[in-house]
């Protein structure tokens, strides 16, 4: 298997897969792509990646170009890595918060652009971000205290995990209280779990 991904320290999307790959110990290369050099990017990306965009997963002849495809991919060939939860209704909320993020929250996502090599700073941010903190906080809330953590899909570190981790990221980055959104205490915790994972250590520590 080869992740094509972009660079540690900016790209969320690649990071997720790179996660679940982590997590399920598969074995895996990396092609990694200089972001944000115009044209430079766009060509290195080419032969990689229909969409133009990373990440990319090449695996058993065909290329998987989209982060959520990839990581059901490797939850339907890792069962035993407990990607996503195994009760149905489990499950579908875990899914749903995961395809949440997928499609949501582009004014968090636009304001506060993740960079693993920035100084945590304070930002003001817009109205518009607010309701997208507002909305994290109580969704991570909710899932914490009805699948009973310390994980968003209950017992198991899975995908809807490694779609917010970038989330954790850039909360320590522009040093947004959770608390300061309705947070009431689980989700500012699981935004640390999230950020001591594994995982994530090892995807930062090579981002530096
Ligand atoms: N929906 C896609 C989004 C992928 C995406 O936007 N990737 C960005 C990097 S994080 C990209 O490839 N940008 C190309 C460029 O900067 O030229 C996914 O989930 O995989």
């Amino acid at each position: 298997m080869e992740l094509v991904i972009g660079n540690k320290a900016w790209s969320t999307w690649s990071m997720r897969p790179w996660l679940v790959l982590k997590r399920a110990g598969a074995e895996f290369t990396e092609i990694p792509i200089e972001l944000r050099q115009g044209a430079r990017t766009e060509a290195a990306i080419a032969p990689h990646s229909p969409s133009g965009h990373v990440p990319a997963l090449k695996v058993d002849g065909i290329v998987i170009w989209d982060s959520l495809a990839i990581c059901e991919y490797l939850a339907e060939k890792f069962p035993e890595a407990g990607l996503w939860p195994k009760d149905p209704a489990a499950r579908a909320l875990a899914r749903a918060a995961a395809s949440e993020m997928h499609s949501g929250f582009s004014s968090l996502r636009g304001e506060c652009p993740m960079d693993l090599r920035a100084e945590p700073k304070v930002a003001e941010l817009s109205e518009a971000t607010h309701k997208d903190l507002r909305r994290i906080a109580k969704l991570w809330s909710d899932l914490l205290q009805r699948l009973g953590g310390p994980w968003l899909g209950g017992a198991e570190w899975g995908i809807a995990d490694a779609f917010y981790t970038p989330v954790a990221t850039r909360l320590r980055t522009y040093g947004v209280r959770l608390s300061d959104f309705g947070d009431t205490g689980r989700g500012g915790e699981y935004c640390e779990r999230l950020l001591q994972a594994p995982e994530f250590l090892a995807w930062e520590a090579e981002a530096k």
